[in-house]
């Protein structure tokens, strides 16, 4: 693997503010570690997120499986994104017709597109789903950036070969709006514009029961090239979170630095 261009001259590739922004709160806290506190009870959300908020440089929320969800929520997390500097990815997994994904993004109970940085989608339904998205942030008013599902990281899953291409076509077509991809890995050719964001990330190797699977930190960012490790249970599930979210952030990060200096 050829060495790679640092997090801090990949900004100023970015057209999106909210890439760029990234990549430089990267560069400040020497972090690529996102956090998702999968939890369903606000309360929980908050202290994690709190806790763990020094380490990262994203939070990854599923706004959707909040049981006691209210606006409230949403304003203490932008604070908490403030407060510690990172920005806020909203998992929701957009999957339907232009029209619809617009609906979804602006409206309902959670109104995505007036508190999410980031949201991401499936390229399924065709590129009217990226348009649909950038009209409901122009409608919203706020800058925000785009990930496409090119690869999962379940067992079995279908995001592979032709369909993994056609994401990186669509999101060279849309530089603008498609910050990056959620991905196993940093896809070939690197397009140093653009972030590669992986689940499916814990110390030891791995699964659960319904089909995720694990690799570590440093083959996930020093061997297969991706730049952020989107890490939950593996955090939230131990003893200190704040403690192994350090350990998390500090095992991405060398392998990170192997490979901008290799
Ligand atoms: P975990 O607790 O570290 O397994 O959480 C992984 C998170 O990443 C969880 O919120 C998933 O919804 C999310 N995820 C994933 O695990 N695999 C994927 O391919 C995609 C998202 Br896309």
């Amino acid at each position: 693997r050829p060495k790679a261009l640092p997090f801090a001259q990949r900004a100023a590739l970015c057209p999106n503010p909210v890439g760029r922004r990234l990549f430089e709160i990267m560069e400040q806290k020497k972090s690529n570690l996102s956090f998702n506190p999968d939890v369903t009870k606000k309360a929980e959300i908050l202290r994690l997120t709190d806790l763990v908020g020094p380490s990262i440089c994203m939070l990854k929320t599923h706004i959707d499986v909040v049981e006691d969800f209210d606006w409230d929520l949403v304003e203490q997390l932008r604070a908490l994104a403030v407060k510690h500097n990172f920005v806020i990815f909203e998992d929701r997994k957009f999957a339907d017709i232009g029209n619809t994904v617009q609906l979804q993004f602006t409206s309902g109970v959670y109104r995505i597109a007036e508190w999410a940085d980031i949201v991401n989608a499936h390229l399924v339904p065709g590129p009217g789903i990226i348009d649909g998205l950038r009209q409901g942030a122009k409608a919203a008013g706020r800058d925000i950036g785009l990930l496409l599902l090119a690869e999962m990281s379940s067992k079995g899953n279908l995001a592979t070969g032709a369909y993994t291409e056609a994401n990186v076509k669509a999101a060279l077509e849309h530089p603008d709006f498609v910050i990056g991809f959620i991905a196993m890995q940093g896809l070939a050719p690197a397009h140093p514009n653009l972030m590669y964001i992986t689940p499916g990330v814990q110390l030891a190797k791995g699964g659960d029961a319904l089909g995720q699977q694990y690799d570590t930190p440093e083959a996930v960012v020093g061997r297969k090239g991706s730049d952020i490790i989107q890490v939950g249970r593996g955090i939230f599930g131990a003893a200190d979170p704040a403690a192994e979210a350090e350990k998390y952030r500090v095992a991405a990060w060398e392998a990170y630095q192997a490979r901008v200096q290799a």
